[in-house]
Formats: structure tokens, sequence, C-alpha cells
């Protein structure tokens, strides 16, 4: 394994899957496993390039695969599965278990998920994953981007597709963990986050003018709240114009990022991807100079309403066009811009054809990508635009790990950023649908997720809040977010009781963070989901599939949200993990370990750069032949870790006679133990003199 993580360089660029000429010895081992059914009739060389595969995979299946039917609108795909249990289709609202539903994989700006019953959202997964009785698994993936419905029955996954032809995978594994880790494998992982990207997120639309942003900035460290980020929505703009600072609002934006450093704090700034159309503004006269326009089907400019007006919105087809984008981040970050947020890229249109632009608008390509219709580049504009923002902070930062948040997306997409679930609202539907929805995105490749915590439209209520904060101090994204016309919604607006809440939610975070960080090194290897339904916990138990208010964070850890009714959990022994004085109060979550298991934890920290391991404490609970556990830290930004600069230890724990023995008993990576002191709690109790620890060598 040593290694793996620093020869993985930037996902290259999307590939032609001809698989069939391939022999089955060629592939990578993983490939074995997947099969590809090519529609019949078609040259698998006429098919367009995938989008959402990084490698080739799969052996060509002839028989026992989906039926391809030509419809008037493009074609049908129908895969005939004898599983009890279906799972996936990305960003989705109902429940976590999905036969019976039919959703529109057409990305759509979705205020309140109100539109077309919440069945139609702002990403695209055509993906689907079934588990049988046993406990195996087999996932299908439709490898299109055109718009298309896609249905699960009890006996079947459809597609309904308006692309004229698409190949199907199909992967078989023991259980859901491995189909689903083969999906990142075949998609692509996420890249390591920078480790204050898992921190706690303020957001508000927006915080402005710059006194607002240090205000906010300066209660979380007055009241001891932990808190990594504070975000910047659309109001810091000059009149909405992307890649500039309102004058009146943030003279100064060098000023506003130094002052947030200082604190302990990183920036997040939005950018949108309409460009206004405004001869003199730079970033039009240069997309102009460049024509980097979608067209219309009669060659021009297209031009659609959005924030700051009429706007030119970029090709993110063209391989040329992304390297503009990327090269309008280097003065952006030389402000000390430390993250960028995508919104609107659907992309969303103000009075535009169903929101958006016509489906006969032209997308030039370029590359591996043909010439083609809005209607085949669509769902996937976003992550072409989250590709290039990426590769843009990267270029002008080489030293640091991008942070991009897209809110449209595609299969494949969590290579290039994080994501959130859009527009909720503080609503309890809205609480408790944001523990199927991410766990959906979490099964179909995108495990860096999380919802707008505490809800973005409407008020929330003291109770809703402290209830939300309580569980969603969990998610792998967590960030809460307030819409413009509702009431403040930073923790310490709902009062003492509900700022408590968040002050010991967030603190159990933050003491969770190196078992935090291992998880997201985990995903970003072996494209293991970090928020995992609970039925991964146990997939032979039939009772679990429909588990959907509790989830586990990793395999080791269970959260049980304080408003679960009833919640179905995992046979075996699970041991209550106490992290900090007051977690068993109100609202707060019920945290369960793994028998057999060893969680690292830190001390509360108020920011992810505060030292962490002060000391390392290691939570042991020993089942009959012990426990073992995994640490993975770094220096937490910059790309060190590909030269060797990590540790990946390994903790054990044996019982010798009276004693336990803990030891590090093997660590991959070069770099010394980063915990000067280190502690152990067996089963909830700090190891006294019963036990020997020995740290690592
Ligand atoms: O930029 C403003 C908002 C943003 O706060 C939200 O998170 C996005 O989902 N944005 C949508 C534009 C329209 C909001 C009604």
């Amino acid at each position: 394994m040593t290694g793996q993580a620093s020869s993985r360089l930037e996902p290259p660029p999307a590939m032609r899957t001809l698989v069939a000429a391939l022999s089955l010895f060629t592939l990578p081992a993983f490939a074995q496993e997947v099969t590809r059914y090519n529609p019949p009739g078609v040259d698998p060389k006429d098919l367009p390039a995938s989008l959402a595969l990084i490698q080739p995979a799969g052996r060509p299946g002839e028989i026992g695969g989906p039926t391809f039917t030509r419809t008037n609108k493009g074609m049908t795909v129908r895969f005939d599965m004898d599983v009890n249990d279906l799972y996936g289709g990305g960003e989705v609202t109902g429940p976590l278990r999905r036969n019976g539903t039919r959703i529109e994989l057409w990305n759509h700006d979705n205020w309140r998920y109100l539109d077309h019953g919440g069945k139609r959202l702002y990403q695209s997964h055509p993906w689907a994953l079934g588990v049988e009785k046993d406990g195996s698994a087999t996932g299908v993936l439709f490898d299109t981007t055109y718009r298309s419905f896609l249905s699960m029955q009890n006996n079947s996954v459809t597609l309904e597709s308006t692309a004229p032809a698409l190949p199907v995978y199909v992967i078989r594994g023991k259980n859901p963990q491995e189909v689903v880790a083969r999906l990142g494998q075949m998609t692509g992982t996420i890249a390591l986050p920078p480790r204050w990207a898992l921190g706690y997120h303020q957001c508000r639309y927006s915080y402005a003018p710059e006194r607002e942003v240090e205000e906010v900035a300066s209660e979380f460290r007055k009241r001891h709240i932990p808190c990594d980020v504070i975000w910047m929505d659309i109001d810091y703009m000059d009149g909405y114009r992307i890649f500039t600072f309102d004058p009146q609002g943030f003279p100064d934006p060098a000023h506003t990022n130094n002052f947030l450093h200082q604190h302990g704090f990183k920036s997040i700034w939005m950018i949108d991807p309409g460009v206004k159309k405004d001869p003199g503004y730079s970033v039009y006269d240069s997309g102009n100079q460049q024509d980097v326009w979608v067209k219309t089907a009669s060659g021009q400019p297209f031009v659609g309403k959005v924030w700051p007006g009429e706007c030119q919105f970029p090709d993110f087809t063209r391989p040329d066009v992304r390297k503009w984008w990327a090269g309008l981040y280097k003065p952006f970050a030389a402000v000390g811009v430390d993250g960028v947020w995508n919104d609107m890229n659907e992309p969303a249109v103000f009075e535009g054809t169903d929101k958006s632009m016509p489906v006969d608008n032209r997308h030039e390509g370029g590359g591996e990508l043909a010439p083609g219709p809005h209607l085949q580049y669509h769902n996937v504009y976003g992550m072409l635009m989250a590709r290039a923002t990426r590769e843009g902070l990267l270029a002008a930062r080489p030293e640091k790990r991008p942070f991009v948040l897209t809110r449209a997306n595609y299969l494949g997409g969590q290579r290039y950023a994080a994501t959130w679930t859009g527009d909720n609202a503080s609503t309890w539907e809205d609480l408790k649908m944001s523990v199927p929805m991410s766990l959906t995105l979490s099964l179909s490749g995108q495990p860096f997720n999380g919802p707008d915590l505490g809800g973005f439209a409407l008020n929330a209520s003291p109770n809703l809040w402290a209830n939300w904060v309580g569980s969603g101090a969990f998610f792998p994204f967590c960030r809460a977010h307030g819409s413009k016309g509702t009431d403040r919604k930073e923790p310490w607006m709902f009062g003492q009781e509900t700022e408590t809440a968040a002050r010991i939610a967030l603190s159990r975070r933050y003491r969770l963070l190196p078992y935090l960080y291992t998880l997201f090194e985990r995903s970003s290897r072996t494209g293991e989901p970090i928020m995992q339904p609970v039925f991964f916990a146990d997939p032979k138990d039939a009772s679990l599939r429909q588990e959907q208010q509790a989830f586990m964070l990793g395999p080791d850890l269970l959260v049980v949200p304080a408003w679960a009714q009833h919640p179905r959990l995992p046979k075996g022994n699970w041991k209550e993990l106490r992290l900090v004085p007051g977690d068993d109060g109100p609202f707060q979550a019920r945290l369960l370990q793994r028998a057999g298991s060893i969680i690292p934890l830190g001390r509360v920290v108020e920011n992810t750069e505060q030292e962490s391991l002060l000391p390392l404490t290691l939570s042991v609970v020993p089942d009959a032949s012990g426990a073992t556990g995994e640490f993975y830290w770094d220096a937490g930004d910059g790309f060190g870790y590909r030269q060797g600069d990590y540790r990946r230890s390994t903790f054990r724990a044996r019982r010798q006679g009276e004693r336990w023995v803990v030891t590090e008993s093997a660590h991959e990576g070069n770099r010394a133990p980063d915990w000067k002191r280190q502690e152990v709690i067996l089963n909830g109790r700090p190891l006294g003199r019963q036990a020997t620890y020995t740290p690592g060598a």
C-alpha cells in the first residue's frame, strides 16, 4: 500500500473506453468483476468518450446483460436483477432504499426541492446499487451524460435516455462495500482535502460587508465554538461580476483574508459560471477575445440572465476554455482566498428554458470530447467547471491542496470537488431527509458531501437548529448556511441552550478529527464512503436495509441522532463513546463504537491548525480477540505525503494475562509520530495500571 497515494496524480483526462478491444489480462485486477455491455449494432469506437470513467474497465459481456431498446427519443436500457434492495442515483430526495422510485437525471436549480416533486435535483448519477438477501451486491453504471430517467423497480433498473446509444457496466461484489469501492476506482476517488476542510464551516447568504465577516469570526473565538472556515457568498462581488470585489463592502479583500487567517480561519469565496455581458469588464473582455462562450444553435454566444443581469457562459467542454478559466484564479488566489465555491452551475439561467439554456445550444468540445448539443453536455457543465476551478487553484498555488465546493455535478465529479445538497429549508422534514440524501450520494461515488446544516430557507427554531447540529456535526462536509431574508443562524443566535449544544457537538467533531482524517485519506485511496448506511455494518442483516436515521461514520462508529425514533441498529457489541463533558446531554447524537476497533482521537481544538494530537488518545473497545485500528496523519496540507511524508499506523490491542498491551504494530510512510503524548481508553475508561502501552518505535 505504501506510496500508492503518493503516486496518484491529478485524474487523467477522460478517455475513450475501448474495452471490447482489450484483453482481460491487460486490465487491472479489480476490473475482473466488472462487465461492460455495449449496445448491439454499435461500434464502441462511435460511442462518446466517457466523462464518468477514468480508465477502461470491465471485460466484454454478451450474455445475462441488459436489454437495449431504441426509442424515438434515444435508447432505453433495462437490467433485470435478482436483488432485494436498491440504492443510489446520487442526489435524491425520498427514502434511502430506492425500490419503486423514478428520478430525472437533468441538473436543475431546485430551490427547496419544490420543482418536479423533488425528483430532479442539481446533480446526475446514472448509477444503481442492488443488495441481495445474502449481502452480495451488484452495481449498474449507465455511461451517459445525456438527459435520462432512472427507475428502480423491485427486480430491475431502467434508464430511459435521450442518448442515441450508451454502454453499461455491471459490477459484482461479495458485499456492497466492495461494489462501491470499485465504483470509486472506476470513476475516480476524492483528492485528499486539506485538513482544514474537515472542520466546521460557517456560511450565510451573505456575510457582507467585511466588518460583518470579522464580527462573525471574532464571535466564534470569543465563545470558544470550534470553526475553521467563513464563507463569502455573492454579495462580496462588484455588481455580481465574478472575480471582482465590491469596492465599498470589500475594499481590501487581502485584508479580510488576513484577518481571518490571523484568527485561525480559512476563507471560501463564491464563483458562478455566468460572466456579465459588460464591455470594459476584464473577464468579459478576455472571454470575448478568446471567444470562450457556449453558442446558440445559430452560432451566436448564448446570452441568459443570472444575478448580474445578462451573462454569457464559458464552454467548459473546451480544453482551451478550461485553461482560460483556470488562469482567472491566479490573481484571485493571490489575495489569500483559500477555497472556491461554484454555485449556479447546472447552469441555472433565470427565465431560461426549464431554468437553464436551450438543449440545442452548441458545445465545441476538444481533446477527447466531440462537439455536441447542450442536451449531451448539460449534466457535466458543473463538473467540467469544477474541474477547471480545481486546476486553476492548483496552478495558482501548486504547494496547496485545492478545495472546491460545487452545486451541480455528475457521476465521477468527486474527483474535482466536494458538494452540498443545495437549497434545503429549516424544517424537520429537511433535517430527517438530510441523512438518506447524504448516504445516497455517498453510495454513488461522492463521499465528501453534506446538507446546509440548520437549513437554508425559512427560519430555524432553537430546537431544530440544536437537533441539526447535534447530528450534522458528523457529516463528512459540515457547513451551516442560511438564506438572505431569514433570521441569523450562527450557533449563538438561538439562545444559550442551542449555543451550548453546538459547542458540545462541534467539540465532539474536533475530537474525532484523527479518525475523520483517517477516513478521508482511506476514501481518497480506496473509494470507501466516509458516511455509510447502517446496513454496511452487517450486509446480511436484512432488517437494517431501510435504516435512514442512524448512520455510520467509517466502519467503526455508529451515529444515532437524538431525534431518531426506534432506529434499527446492528447486532453485536457496540460501546458508547463519550468524547466531551455533556455529550450525553440534550440534542447530542449517541456515538457507538464497534467492538474490536480502535478509534484515534485528538483533543478539542478551536480550529484544525491547532495541535490536535495533544495527546493522541486511542479509544479501544476489544472483542474476544482484542482490537485493531488505523490512524493516518500528515502535514495536513500540501503534497509532501506523495513523497512519503505521512504516517499510517496500525494499532493493536492484545490481552496478556491481566494486562492489555496496546502497540503501534505497523506503520507506513516516513513520518515520525506527530503525537508527543498518547493515552489509551479502554471501554470508555482511562487505562490504569492494568495495561501496558507501547508507543510506536
Ligand atoms: O448565492 C446565493 C445562493 C447560495 O447562498 C445558495 O447556497 C445557493 O444554493 N444561491 C444558491 C443563489 C440563489 C439563492 C436563492
